[in-house]
């Protein structure tokens, strides 16, 4: 049996189908008071508004070793996907229990990629992942192991995450980014747009001044990072930007042709960095 793992900052909780080939491992959000658990039992709504009125120190934990090696279950050949290594342990964790994993059965595989990025990119990296292994298991075409691990690493290079940011306190208190470059997202109606780099950091672009220009800024960069009408995949934080959303959907329609559009709530972990009203963009670059 086949199956795909990632840390929930990929807002993936379940990945297509009924859910036994994919589990979701849960980050934490820790605050003095409360203890959230990224799941399906998570009320994000509630954690957001909650942070919202909180003065506290608050941060977040990357799931163990131990989390990783329960996920895995029995698989024969595990593919784990894991929020950029730049910012977080996820992969290390992963990494080590893939190792363990393979040691103590040696006729089985993992195969862990360092997505570089998150969420929405993480998403379109497992969706590629299960179109395969689903075409494999229908007998359309098959993958091997190897080709499959290949084609995913190749298609991380061919995908790329743009953020818009309202609010990038939370990530510069727990030093995923600098107070520096956190500044202009302080200020009210200000919103920081920048990208995943290359090496999985934060990389600023753009300051956005009011949310109108948010939809023609953002399609402005993608295609500056070569989108050519591809898939997109955008998750974002509270209830706010539904009209800026909207507006960013018809463009990417109606002037890139763009039919494979998904939209939808992002879970713990990124809420917890991306703040309401924060947008993360995933997309194809060919
Ligand atoms: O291990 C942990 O505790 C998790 C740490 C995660 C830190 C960063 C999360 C960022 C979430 C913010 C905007 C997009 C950033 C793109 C990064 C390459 C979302």
């Amino acid at each position: 049996m086949r199956k795909i793992i990632a840390d929930s900052s990929a807002d993936t909780l379940k990945l297509m189908g009924d859910g036994e080939g994919y589990a979701s491992v849960p980050m934490t959000i820790l605050t003095d008071e409360k203890e959230y658990v990224d799941t399906a039992d998570l009320d994000v709504t509630e954690m957001v508004d909650d942070l919202l009125s909180y003065r506290g120190r608050s941060s977040t934990a990357c799931p163990g070793v131990g989390a990783w090696l329960e996920a895995f279950g029995e698989a024969e050949e595990i593919f784990c996907v894991t929020i950029t290594s730049n910012l977080s342990g996820s992969y290390n964790a992963a990494a080590i229990a893939a190792r363990e994993y393979e040691a103590a059965h040696p006729d089985r595989r993992v195969f862990v990629l360092d997505s570089l990025s998150t969420g929405p990119e993480m998403r379109l990296l497992l969706e590629w992942l299960y179109l395969r292994i689903e075409e494999d298991a229908m007998g359309e075409r098959s993958w091997s192991f190897e080709e499959l691990c290949k084609g995913v690493s190749a298609y991380r290079e061919q995908t790329g995450l743009l953020f818009v940011l309202e609010s990038m306190k939370n990530l510069a208190n727990n030093g995923r980014v600098s107070r520096l470059a956190a500044t202009a997202a302080g200020i009210l109606g200000i919103r920081a747009v920048g990208k995943a780099s290359d090496v999985g950091t934060l990389e600023m672009l753009e300051k956005c001044r009011g949310a109108k220009k948010v939809p023609s800024s953002v399609v402005e960069h993608m295609v500056a990072l070569g989108y050519g009408g591809g898939a997109v995949r955008i998750s974002h934080v509270g209830n706010d930007n539904r009209e800026t959303i909207r507006e960013l959907v018809e463009l990417l329609k109606d002037e890139y042709g763009c039919v494979d559009v998904d939209v939808y709530p992002a879970c713990g972990l990124c809420s917890f960095y991306a703040e309401k009203g924060g947008l993360l963009i995933g997309f194809e670059k060919g």
